[in-house]
């Protein structure tokens, strides 16, 4: 088309005189820049090309990247590698292989984008997410989606969800929550790691994540302040102990910590150093601090029937294996009552396919009982626990980091586009259970999922440490959202398992 034919199919003579004359009613102090500006929005954003790449994710393992291009801009996202690294007993070649393995998914996943997800998406409207996610799972009519990937799905989902709240105008977050149909958002409560054992830490803790979650902070802002000085107090009295103890983002030290009594002892040292606003804070009467507790628990399971709690012990005392029944007794007279230590949330407390474990701890109504492995965001794992209250919370693994998602033939969770994402929120939501927005052990640098935790109202978010910049990109983008809503921002606080707006 030539130029003269563009100019008057768009009719773009009026176009530019509509522009100059709002550029004069708005008394506009740069009127070519407001010009500019509305030219821009009189043509409408259309997917132009979907580029894929390998990046490294916080692991260093191969992890996809896509730029979304439209006629306006660029938009890009990634969706995290790897899954956790093996701990110290993980033996080099076995890594190696792994690694090998996945940057083979990685390149195919890139391929497959570049060639049949950029052709599907070309010249569509990037506000148009569920059209948009639909057009990509059309491309894959696999249960588990083992064709395209589920990361380099979601990693191009994300970007175009980008794309959308950028043509809109609007913040991400305010797009996501229109897409989930709200009009008002909440800041979630951070389930801020501070102790990190299992396959995510070179000691011999079988706990996988000990977390804290500052329920009583004012605010977001204080909540993070409560985080990192926990996080960093920690540190000192670990030394001050001589304990050996991973603390998330350090090189590990040696496998010293004997077990969960010792590590609550350090967190309840630990916590009541903490000030906020020169006030200094009891965590346990005050209720500022409640404990969550990542289990993992199937990842220490010695043939699916018992619980090996000494699975990361060089010399094994033999003691250690726990039946399931064994292991409701230890969750429910823990160390943590003894030391009157409010522990409020326990993730993935049995292997995977307990279903009947998981249900009667969560009908004994102790804490929040969160479904990860068990459920794998699957919509029909949930609809399955929801109807045998086999839990009463899920992890929400919008981000999927398991390496094992690029590779074929594999079930990992179900998640693979940011539409998927929000169902889950719903369904879970629906059910009245809480919902915690989880990042990655090995995650990429991208914050999605700070923005989808407000724009659903998730009420709890757990990004991990407060160190390392692939958990700091997370935590940081919800402080800037809290700065930029000002006063009406809302802190879910009290309310992280019931929070819902309208
Ligand atoms: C989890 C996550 C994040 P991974 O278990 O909840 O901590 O770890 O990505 O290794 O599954
Ligand atoms: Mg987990």
């Amino acid at each position: 088309m030539s130029v003269q034919d563009y100019l008057d199919r768009h009719q773009l003579s009026r176009k530019i005189e509509e522009a100059v004359n709002a550029a004069v009613r708005a008394k506009s102090s740069d009127p070519a820049l407001f010009i500019a500006g509305h030219m821009r929005r009189a043509t409408s954003a259309v997917i132009t090309r979907v580029r894929a790449r390998q990046i490294l994710d916080g692991h260093g393992a191969p992890a996809v990247e896509v730029e979304l291009h439209t006629n306006k801009a660029v938009h890009r996202a990634s969706a995290a590698g790897a899954g956790a690294p093996e701990g110290a007993a993980a033996g080099a070649a076995r890594d190696a292989e792994r690694r090998k393995n996945l940057a083979r998914a990685v390149a195919d996943a890139v391929r497959v984008i570049n060639d049949k997800v950029s052709e599907a998406l070309v010249g569509m409207d990037p506000q148009q997410q569920t059209q948009i996610d639909q057009a990509i799972i059309d491309l894959d009519k696999s249960r588990h989606k083992v064709e395209l990937g589920a990361n380099a799905m979601l990693a191009v989902s994300i970007a175009a969800c980008k794309a959308g709240a950028a043509e809109k105008e609007v913040p991400f977050y305010k797009h996501i929550a229109d897409l989930v149909g709200k009009s008002s958002s909440m800041l979630p409560v951070p389930a801020i790691t501070v102790i990190n054992g299992g396959k995510h830490a070179g000691n011999v803790l079988p706990v996988q994540e000990l977390m804290i979650l500052p329920v009583g902070a004012k605010s977001f802002e204080e909540a993070m302040q409560m985080g990192s000085e926990t996080y960093h107090n920690l540190k000192l009295h670990a030394e001050h102990a001589r304990a050996k103890v991973m603390l998330p983002g350090l090189e590990p030290v040696l496998p010293m910590l004997p077990n969960m009594a010792w590590v609550a002892v350090l967190v309840i040292t630990g916590a009541p150093a903490i000030t906020v606003d020169g006030t200094t804070h009891s965590r346990t009467q005050e209720g500022v601090l409640s404990l969550p507790l990542a289990l993992a628990a199937g990842r220490g399971t010695k043939g699916g029937k018992k619980y090996d709690l000494e699975f990361k012990s060089a010399k094994k005392s033999g003691q250690n294996f726990k039946t399931g029944d064994d292991m409701i007794e230890i969750l429910i007279i823990p160390s943590f009552s003894v030391l009157e230590y409010p522990l409020v949330s326990i993730e993935q407390p049995f292997d995977k396919d307990d279903w009947e474990l998981s249900k009667k701890l969560t009908t004994l109504e102790l804490c929040q009982v969160m479904g990860d492995d068990l459920l794998m965001s699957d919509p029909e794992r949930i609809k399955r626990a929801v109807n045998e209250y086999t839990c009463n919370a899920l992890v929400l693994k919008a981000s999927i980091g398991s390496s094992i998602c690029f590779l074929k033939n594999i079930h990992a969770n179900q998640i693979g586009t940011v539409t998927e994402a929000i169902e889950v929120v719903k369904q879970a939501k629906d059910a009245h259970w809480g919902v915690m927005v989880s990042h990655r052990s090995g995650d990429t640098e991208d914050s999605f999922i700070a923005d989808l935790a407000v724009g659903a109202s998730a009420g709890q978010i757990k990004a991990g440490a407060p160190c390392r910049g692939e958990c700091l990109t997370k935590y940081n983008q919800l402080l800037r959202i809290e700065d930029e809503l000002g006063s009406d921002s809302v802190y879910a606080g009290e309310n992280w398992r019931t929070a819902s707006t309208s």
